[in-house]
């Protein structure tokens, strides 16, 4: 395969004339910040997903756990990165891996104690790594106290899942669900308790009733399990699965969707979902357990929040003086680009626009291209473009998130339907499990070439490692002369300087074949960014866009991969 380059160029303190037509922040340059520096740590760090089953096994049963993660805690200061986020690490019966909770204030002990939480806390913090914790709302496990005493109707949790009776009953006598809803990993998302004769609303797996958010008791309880992480000192949350939160009152049935292409109605996919997703009280919901992190110093909270309609996402940062999140994750380089095909300079800047153009008044953007949910960036736009993307992610005005391994490139691995883990993939069966299971992009962090990739010393991990890591490893690309995560690196460095904290973003070209943004702020260095979307070579003109530039400029970054012709 050809490669990309991707030029990275600084001109020494040239002062572009700014063509900000728009009054959005970003757009214009800041002078609200007189001592130059972020006064909230997320808004400067590099925000990392991290897969805690995979990260690093430090007792060698095969699984990742939070020791693991404690002792890998220099990486992150060598790559930069000042915020890492864990995927759930509390108490579950792990049917969906830690999205099952069975207790709000536990931990796994697959993943450790409390004590190694604990000193995990400490030991980021003392190098400046800020903890997010993953707080898991939509629903609890069916092995929760809570739902086990909701199931024998006891008087205080009766209320605390959504229980309906059943529409009727058919010939034979079995209980109807009292709508057409169905789960995410399909089928009906209702399941009848024989010992309460109601049936339970179940978003997801059957084992993880939805709580239901109408009564006050439950966001009470909720809102003593944040109040007990920020106690801890947790330093903020991602909000899972927001869009699920709240139903409407109705229970109507659920309409099918037009031209989905989806013809089973068993299937998520099938349906319009006007009563199940993004319902107006969840806003309500959300802000109040913002108003609980302002109480505190220092914390942040973003959102998992899927949505076609840019203006439902919007909502979810609330405006000036009502905030509801510090941001909702943006995931239009996710949605917006299903190959690399769609990878163009043109859908490039119109999906950075949609974003800086319907964002609230004084908020801040935020770029993701991948999680814990997605395929990895390698394997859904091609290994060539990993530092590009990165670059894009890293230098746009806002947050960059990135997934653990994408630093170098990881790739999605492939796994047999006899090692399947993820329940997305397993409910689908042997012939279809590929289309929806995660565990392809949940493989093992891949250290160096020993056995395991250097993860554990078991003999077998939790899910097999994927097999290109005696080439792809960390150890590897650190030794290189020029690898991927060396270009992450440099850019997290980079990131940190005042253009790329406070400046503005201007695009110089935008064509099929390039991306080129400018970045400036008023007495910083003036930054250049290129990203080669092209599959043939190409020429461009920066000079002739829609920016003025300076003649002359000096090379900053350039990717690992591509040719080099020059500086
Ligand atoms: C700037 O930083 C100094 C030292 O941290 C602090 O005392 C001062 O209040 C800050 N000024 C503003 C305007 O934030
Ligand atoms: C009644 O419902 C049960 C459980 O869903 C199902 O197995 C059975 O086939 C249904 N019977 C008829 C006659 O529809
Ligand atoms: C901010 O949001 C609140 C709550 O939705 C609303 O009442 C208020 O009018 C909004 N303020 C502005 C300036 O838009
Ligand atoms: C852009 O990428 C294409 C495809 O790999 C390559 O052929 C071309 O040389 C690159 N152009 C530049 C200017 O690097
Ligand atoms: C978008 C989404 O589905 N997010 C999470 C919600 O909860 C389920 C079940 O726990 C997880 O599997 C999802 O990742
Ligand atoms: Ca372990
Ligand atoms: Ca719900």
């Amino acid at each position: 395969m050809k490669s990309y380059v991707f030029f990275f160029v600084i001109f020494s303190y040239a002062i572009i004339n700014s063509q900000a037509s728009s009054l959005r922040l970003f757009r214009e340059r800041r002078a609200d910040d007189p001592n130059e520096t972020q006064k909230e740590f997320w808004k400067r760090g590099i925000l990392m997903d991290i897969y805690p089953r995979s990260f690093y096994d430090s007792d060698g049963d095969g699984i990742g756990d939070i020791k693991g993660i404690t002792e890998k805690s220099d990486y992150f200061v060598d790559l930069g990165v000042e915020m890492i986020w864990l995927n759930p690490v509390l108490k579950s019966p792990m049917k969906d891996f830690g999205y099952d909770i069975s207790d709000f204030r536990a931990i796994d002990p697959i993943f450790g104690t409390m004590e190694d939480y604990e000193n995990m806390l400490k030991e980021m913090h003392s190098k400046n790594i800020k903890v997010i914790f993953d707080f898991v709302p939509n629903h609890t496990s069916d092995q929760h106290e809570w739902f086990i005493k909701s199931v024998q109707n006891d008087p205080k949790y009766k209320d605390y899942y959504v229980w309906k009776d059943p529409k009727g009953y058919n010939s034979t006598g079995a209980p109807i669900p009292p709508n057409n809803w169905v789960s995410i990993f399909r089928f009906s998302a209702w399941e009848w308790s024989e010992e309460r004769k109601q049936f339970y609303l179940h978003k997801f797996l059957i084992e993880q009733p939805d709580l239901n958010y109408r009564n006050p008791e439950v966001v009470k309880e909720m809102n003593d399990v944040i109040r007990f992480w920020l106690d801890k000192g947790v330093d903020g949350f991602r909000v899972d699965a927001i869009q699920n939160l709240v139903e409407d009152v109705s229970f109507a049935d659920e309409p099918a969707a037009a031209n989905s292409g989806i013809t089973d109605p068993t299937l998520e996919g099938y349906y319009n979902h006007i009563y199940t997703l993004n319902q107006p009280e969840t806003i309500v919901v959300v802000r109040g357990w913002h108003e609980i992190l302002e109480s505190y110093k220092d914390r942040f909270m973003t959102l998992e929040i899927y949505d076609e309609d840019v203006k439902v996402i919007m909502k979810f940062y609330g405006n000036e003086t009502n905030p509801v999140s510090d941001f909702p994750f943006n995931f239009f380089f996710i949605n917006k680009l299903s190959g690399r095909s769609d990878v163009t300079g043109t859908r490039l800047k119109s999906i950075v626009d949609l974003w800086l153009d319907n964002m609230p008044k004084g908020k801040w953007p935020n770029w993701v291209l991948g999680n814990h949910d997605r395929n990895r960036v390698s394997s859904r736009f091609g290994t060539d473009l990993i530092d590009a993307l990165n670059m894009l992610v890293l230098l746009l005005p806002g947050t960059g998130v990135s997934y653990y391994g994408e630093e170098i490139g990881m790739v999605d691995a492939v796994i047999s339907f006899e090692d399947t883990q993820d329940p997305a993939g397993i409910n689908l069966g042997p012939d279809h499990y590929t289309e929806t299971s995660r565990d392809p992009e949940r493989t093992p962090m891949q250290w160096d070439d020993t056995e395991n990739a250097g993860f554990s010393t078991a003999s077998k991990t939790w899910i097999p490692v994927n097999e290109n890591y005696r080439t792809l490893n960390v150890k590897a690309q650190n030794e290189a002369s020029q690898s991927h995560i060396k270009v992450y690196k440099d850019l997290a460095k980079l990131r940190l300087k005042k253009t790329f904290q406070f400046g503005t973003i201007e695009f110089a070209v935008a064509t099929d074949e390039v991306l080129a943004f400018v970045r400036s702020y008023e007495g910083s260095p003036t930054y250049l960014v290129v990203i080669n979307t092209s599959a043939e070579d190409t020429t461009v003109d920066v000079q002739n866009g829609d920016v003025k530039l300076p003649d002359s400029a000096t090379v900053v970054i350039r990717s690992s991969t591509g040719y080099q012709r020059g500086n």
